[in-house]
């Protein structure tokens, strides 16, 4: 990839809209959009102002009517000289309007290469570049603002301190390797273990906001099982706050997974209603009841509903102990409008009358975790990277323990540095900066 080329490519996305826009960034933005423009008088490129044009052929025809922007390096999204064209919206405006800037001079954009070129210009840091794309994924709001926190940078807010802490950890023992002659007392174990300490602390802390982080990131699966006719479709179209799934007197109604998407506090959750779950029926029934248990393996969280209106049966208790092995459960005591047994541990709802599906719902999406500061984590990247700065740091507080000399000391905490410098891109090899902006789409 030259870093040196003005690159063009269409930013919005393909099919037909009100206006589509055309983006040029580099050295040459300018001259190249001269070439394929003509303005009305002659033109100064004032940044930030937009100015009227026509998009020309090379015959001088005018093809759209456009809106051109120039933002002036580095005040930019690239932070080099960039012109935007909105042209209107149509696919072939929008491809001759590329391929004329790609004839005078531009080179197609990789995925991904404005917000590259942001980052290799110093403009924006790693977490934000990947807070952008994550911002144009978002689908819910709530992920859009997370998102939003991030590309003004709350995750490097958080790191930078832990890190200085860190490289002051690092100068002192280089320092008393280097002048160990010059009478630099070499620190002593405690106090490099007290400086140790806050920041295992920190990076702990900041790793496990992942449990979250992910969450709000990717959502969940949420699978729900019983028996058959507790009302497993009822509490779905309940949640769902819609009629998707059949519910009716007869059990067995639920052959096959049925699965719709919605938010829970901005979170986007995956809801599988699954077949009721017994033992010894017809064909269909059994690969439905098959399907079920595989539905529970591959959820994050798992409803087991129970009807309060009925004794507690043997298949109830199986099947939350199933359920417990699977991971994350919640036990839903449904048609508490008509029932009166008491299940131990259960959340009492109706999903006839909607009692005590607001509770539910708090317990799915943890709400409560969310007024933490905003500074957690979604990336697993990020995760991983700090899981293994912290196991880093484990090695060196072993080294200190052990009074191995300084000099293998620093190479456990230059170990702690490295994935956390490629956290915010400090240092970050060429192969992983692929990876990252690949997950892009050209344009962006
Ligand atoms: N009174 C009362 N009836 C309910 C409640 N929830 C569901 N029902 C009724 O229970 C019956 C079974 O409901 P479904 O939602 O189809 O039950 P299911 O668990 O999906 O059943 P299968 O798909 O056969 O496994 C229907 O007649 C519902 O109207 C509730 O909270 N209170
Ligand atoms: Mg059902």
């Amino acid at each position: 990839m030259q870093l040196r080329d003005t690159i063009v490519a269409i930013s919005t996305p393909h099919g037909r809209s009100g206006i589509g826009v055309v983006r040029l960034s580099g050295a040459e933005s300018r001259t190249i959009a001269s070439k394929i423009l003509h303005f009305p008088a002659p033109h100064e490129w004032h940044p930030w102002t937009a100015a009227l044009a026509d998009l020309v052929d090379t015959d001088g025809n005018v093809i759209d009517q456009v809106v051109v922007t120039f933002f002036a390096a580095p005040r930019s999204y690239t932070a080099e000289d960039l012109v935007e064209i909105s042209c209107h919206g149509s696919p072939v405006v929008l491809r001759f309007c590329v391929e004329r800037a790609a004839k005078s001079g531009a080179r197609l954009a990789e995925p991904g290469e404005f917000t590259l070129r942001a980052f290799l210009n110093g403009r924006i840091d790693l977490p934000q570049a990947e807070a952008v794309r994550d911002l144009i994924e978002a689908t819910t709001l709530y992920q859009a603002r997370v998102a939003a926190q991030q590309v003004e940078g709350s995750v490097s807010r958080r790191i930078r301190p832990i890190k200085e802490q860190l490289l002051e950890l690092i100068a002192l023992l280089e320092a008393g390797i280097d002048f160990a002659e010059d009478d630099v007392s070499v620190a002593p174990a405690e106090e490099i273990l007290r400086r140790l300490t806050p920041i295992e602390q920190a990076l702990t802390a900041l790793a496990a906001t992942f449990d979250y982080g992910k969450l709000v990131h990717s959502g969940l699966t949420l699978a729900i099982v019983g028996r058959p006719n507790v009302g497993k479709s009822s509490l779905f179209n309940r949640l769902l706050e819609q009629d998707r799934a059949i519910v009716t007197e007869i059990p067995g109604t639920t052959r096959d997974l049925v699965s719709e998407v919605a938010a829970i506090d901005g979170i986007p959750i995956k809801f599988v209603d699954t077949a009721g779950i017994r033992p010894g029926q017809d064909l269909v029934e059994t690969l439905g009841i098959e399907r079920s248990y595989q539905a529970m393996a591959d959820a994050d969280l798992t409803l087991v509903v129970f009807d309060l209106s009925e004794p507690v049966q043997a298949e109830d208790t199986a099947l939350l102990e199933h359920a417990k092995q699977q991971g994350r459960y919640i036990l839903v005591g449904n048609k508490s409008d008509i029932g009166t047994m008491h299940v131990e541990g259960a959340i009492n709802v109706s999903a006839l009358s909607g009692y005590g599906i607001d509770e539910l719902r708090r317990k799915i999406a943890p709400v409560a975790a969310r007024e933490q500061d905003s500074g957690f984590i979604t990336s697993v990247r990020h995760e991983q990277l700090l899981r293994e700065s912290i196991e880093a740091l484990a090695q060196a507080r072993k080294a200190t323990e052990f009074g191995i000399p300084h000099e293998m000391l620093l190479l456990d905490l230059y170990a702690a540095l490295r994935p956390i410098d490629a956290i915010t891109g400090a240092t970050t090899a060429d192969d992983i900066l692929n990876r990252i902006f690949a997950t892009f789409c050209i344009g962006k």
